[in-house]
């Protein structure tokens, strides 16, 4: 199966206000969501969103299981500033559910329909993971705001590489604080995509190459925390202000860095993409044209359905 659907759905639904959204929702997961919360006085919440089993690996084709669309999911504060989030897919019994096992996390978005994308328009896109479910942690002071008005919507496209069907939540541990008792600085979701708003995707030839695509800032602020996403080949995705010469974030991908990572054909994915952060990574003025690249190597029949994403957060000043 081809991403090309997903991203359609994901990239249309921020073009055209949540519209595009609809055709997912034939294929909408019955909204069964029993989070398993848990919370500490450090202000720490496990959510789990599920389950959802994923159909087994057939002949040379990995078990699918796209498209996956949860309205209005929990949230993990009212009225909060988050701090940090860490992605994971999970056994029902909390064990890690990962490529070596089969299951992949091939993508989770969180849109708030609540609020406009800045980048695309349309909802929101807050937060997102592909399977490499790398943490990201914003610098002492900084978090997104959420409101009591929010909803969130949970996308997720799953995949399994095991030859018998697999169950698994999407989860995410969240660190917060509440707005009363803060002086937090909000920041805001900027969502970089090589591929644009409409298809988040593309094919790469068979030689190393590299794709970039420019967006010119419509917001000014300081970026202060930015993480990135490429799909398996990939070297490399990278954020840079053309208008000062700065380079902001080079994200470098790491392959089957440990065992989880490796599937039982010994074909790796992406298991670490490491983030950028700083008071501030730099300064982004409105109108400012930012440029985002994203590397793939060499392979003899290119890459099929690639993706290139930062996702930054910046405090607009
Ligand atoms: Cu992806």
């Amino acid at each position: 199966m081809s991403l090309r659907r997903f991203l359609v759905v994901c990239g249309a639904a921020t073009m055209l206000a949540g519209t595009a959204l609809l055709p997912a929702t034939a294929q909408a997961a019955p909204n069964q969501d029993t989070p398993a919360q848990t919370a500490s006085a450090a202000r720490t919440v496990t959510l789990r969103y599920g389950p959802y089993t994923i159909p087994a690996a057939a002949g040379g084709a990995h078990g699918m299981l796209p498209d996956q669309v949860k309205f209005n999911i929990q949230k993990p504060c009212e009225n909060c500033y988050v701090t940090g989030f860490k992605p994971n897919l999970v056994y029902p019994d909390g064990g890690n559910a990962n490529i070596n096992t089969g299951p992949m996390l091939h993508h989770a978005v969180i849109f708030n329909s609540a609020a406009r994308d800045t980048v695309c328009g349309g909802p929101q896109r807050v937060l997102a993971s592909g399977n490499e479910r790398v943490e990201s942690v914003f610098p002492a002071g900084y978090g997104f705001r959420i409101g009591s008005f929010d909803r969130w919507t949970l996308l997720a496209d799953l995949m399994n590489h095991a030859h018998e069907e697999k169950t698994a939540y999407v989860e995410f541990t969240f660190t917060y604080q509440p707005a009363s008792d803060s002086r937090m600085t909000p920041v805001t979701p900027l969502w970089l995509d090589v591929g644009g708003c409409l298809d988040s995707t593309w094919d790469t030839p068979p030689q190393q190459s590299e794709k970039s695509r420019t967006w010119r800032s419509t917001i000014s602020g300081d970026l202060v925390h930015i993480r990135g996403h490429v799909h398996r080949g990939g070297i490399a995705v990278q954020t840079e202000n053309a208008s000062t010469g700065q380079l902001m974030c080079r994200s470098v991908a790491e392959e089957g860095g440990t065992p989880e990572f490796i599937d039982h054909h010994g074909h790796a994915e992406i298991s670490d993409m490491p983030s950028c952060g700083g008071t501030p990574i730099g300064r982004i003025g409105r109108g400012d044209t930012l440029k985002i690249t994203a590397s793939y190597r060499a392979s003899e029949e290119g890459f099929k359905d690639v993706m290139g994403i930062m996702t930054g957060w910046v405090a607009e000043r």
